[in-house]
This record gives C-alpha cells, structure tokens and sequence, in this order.
C-alpha cells in the first residue's frame, strides 16, 4: 500500500517560479478568437468563456468533451491543431499530451501565485501544464434509495463490491474519463496492480453502467437513477448542495485525487490570445468565481477563496498518487488496455 498523507500541500515538492512574461512570443496578426477545449462541468466552461469575451473582446469558440476524449482529440488533430487551449480535466492525460509533444511549454507571470501543487505539475511537465485546481476522488450516495432497501451506508471502496449493491453502483468509462482513470490508478496504487484490477473486476459485477463524463454517475444518482456513484467528491456536494438526497463519502481506505491542468495546444492558431486566456484563468479574482456555478474544487491560485462547500483536504486520507508514473503515455495506454481486456469486456 502506498504512502498515505491526509495534507494535500505535503504532497507537492516545494518550488519556487521566476515571474515575468516568455521571451520568443509570435507577433502574428490574430483574429479576435480562440478555440477553447473544456473539460470540467459545463457551466464553469461557459461562466469563463462569458467572462472572458467581456474582458477581452476575444470570441471564444468552446467545446466541452471529458478529459480522455480532449486528449484523443488533440492527438488527433497533432498534424492540424484546431484548438488554442485545453482548460480543465484531470492533470494525468495533460501529463501524457505534455509527453507526447502535444502542447507547448509557457511560463505565466501568474505562477508566483499558485500552490505548490499546481507548480508541481509545472515542473512535471517542463512547463506545458499547470495545476488550476484540486479534487478528491470519492463516491456519494442516494440516501433515499439506500433507506428504501434497509443497507447500511457505505464507507469504504471494500463495501462497494458486496452482493447487496449489485446494479447499484455506477462509474465513468477510464477511456473517456479522466475520473474514472483517476479511480483505476487509484485502485492500482491502493492495492497493487493485480489485486486492483481484482477489485474492478468485483467492482464491474455491481456495475450498472459505464457512462462517457466522469460527473453523470451523481447526476443519476441525484434523480434516483443510480443508488452509488464513483465520481470526484466534490461533483457530489454539487449535488448535495442542489438539494438532493446524497451524501459524499470520503472512503476509509484512503482515495487519490487529481490536479486539474491546463495546457496550450502546440501550434495553435491564435497562440497570443492563448496565452492571455492562460493568464486569465489563473486569476484569484477568476477562479474565485467559481462557486457561483457550483463548481467546489480547491482553487489554484493562493488568493483565490476556495468554496467553504469544498472538501476539506485536511480531512480526508489521500494517497500519496503518483503523477509522474500514472500521467505517463505508457503506463495509461497499458492500464486503460488492461481495463478493456480484463473488465470493461466482461459480462455482468
Ligand atoms: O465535473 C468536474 C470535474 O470532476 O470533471 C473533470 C473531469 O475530468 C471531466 O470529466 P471526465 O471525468 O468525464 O473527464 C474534473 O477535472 C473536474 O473536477
């Protein structure tokens, strides 16, 4: 089992950025445009782009898709890149696309700002991404459906492949979604790679489905649709907060967690305009802002207010995940095929 730590800020090595803007910027004339691939929720995705637009002047051409299906995109688009910037979604395929020459390096005079965590990812990735907020991985529940059929709540990942939630229990697609991947390298580091694959194969015999976005299994369960959903804990208090039956679990083993990042696209056509947005985002007036679309992750930005509704990192048992290995080209392809093979194929 790995090193366990309950202090997010313990997990990221110290490191001090240089301020000041890149050398070497290209002077081509731009269209006022941007092309934004989005991977959070929705609403965070547009409520930045409004702001954006009004600040700037700069239109803003977004698509929101899950972080695994961004990544398959861009690596797609590599001879023909399409979009500037890819904002959002778990840190890990941003570290793969960094690997892969994907994206570009840049030094934002914003990075004295940011926690250490964010910075880590920086310097993972020789600069081509950026930590823009943190969250733990978890699952909420419908308490409702729960009290319904008389079982005891759930509190640990152990309990979520007992024979009394059978159909009960829903989760992303690793291949689409970056939460869903979080939780497969979650359960690897938890419990080694054998044994964790054991347990998503348990995992699977409880399985209702395997949706695409990484939030939808606390959407279902919110409108009873799902009793459990695996998700980031805090798309679950989103839910909660809505006013629905659920409740958010910190599960007792211990959980990993992800540093949503954000990379620009290497050769992108409006790459100016990019990097103003990268600046732009990593505001503490900007991330603070993100409340207001209940979007409860902890901010990058030292000033930023994080939500007091965020999950309180102090409290909860993270495991000491490893970016370096799991962010890797490699060991995701091998991982997400291991999954295909040995799980996502089997009946249930
Ligand atoms: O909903 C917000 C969030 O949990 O979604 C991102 C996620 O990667 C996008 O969804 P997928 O799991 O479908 O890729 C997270 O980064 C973010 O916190």
């Amino acid at each position: 089992m790995s090193h366990r730590t309950n202090r997010l800020a313990l997990l990221a090595g110290a490191a001090v950025i240089a301020g000041g803007s890149a050398a070497g910027w290209t002077t081509e004339a731009q269209a006022d445009e941007l092309v934004l691939y989005c991977s959070p929720q929705e609403e965070w995705c547009q409520q930045v782009v409004t702001e954006f637009e009004r600040e700037t002047g700069i239109r803003v051409a977004m698509t929101r898709k899950s972080s695994g299906e961004t990544y398959a995109q861009i690596k797609a688009e590599a001879d023909n890149p399409r979009g500037d910037v890819w904002w959002g979604g778990t840190g890990d395929p941003h570290l793969v696309a960094a690997e892969e020459d994907l994206t570009e390096p840049y030094e934002s005079p914003m990075l004295p700002e940011l926690h250490d965590w964010a910075i880590a990812q920086y310097e993972a990735s020789d600069g081509k991404t950026v930590g823009i907020y943190a969250g733990a991985l978890g699952f909420g529940y419908n308490t409702e459906l729960l009290a319904e059929k008389g079982l005891e709540a759930p509190a640990c990942w152990a309990d979520l492949i007992k024979p009394e939630f059978k159909g009960e229990v829903q989760m992303a697609n690793p291949n689409s979604s970056g939460t869903a991947y979080t939780a497969l390298a979650t359960f690897v580091q938890l419990m080694g790679e054998d044994e964790g694959f054991e347990y998503l194969k348990g995992l699977h015999a409880n399985i209702n489905q395997y949706t695409r976005s990484g939030s939808a299994p606390i959407t279902a369960a919110a409108r009873g649709e799902t009793m459990i959903g695996i998700v980031f804990q805090h798309d679950a208090v989103t839910q909660k907060v809505a006013g629905f039956p659920i409740e958010v679990v910190s599960p007792c083993e211990g959980t990993g967690y992800e540093i949503g990042s954000m990379s620009l696209i290497k050769g992108s056509r409006n790459p100016e305009n990019a990097r103003t947005f990268y600046d732009f985002v990593l505001r503490a007036d900007i991330q603070s802002m993100a409340r207001e679309v209940a979007a409860y992750q902890v901010p990058s930005n030292t000033n930023a207010e994080a939500p007091p509704e965020s999950p309180d990192f102090d409290s909860i048992t993270l495991i000491d995940y490893d970016f370096k290995t799991f962010g890797s080209s490699d060991v995701r392809a091998r991982l997400l095929e291991r999954w295909d093979n040995e799980v996502g194929s089997l009946p249930n």
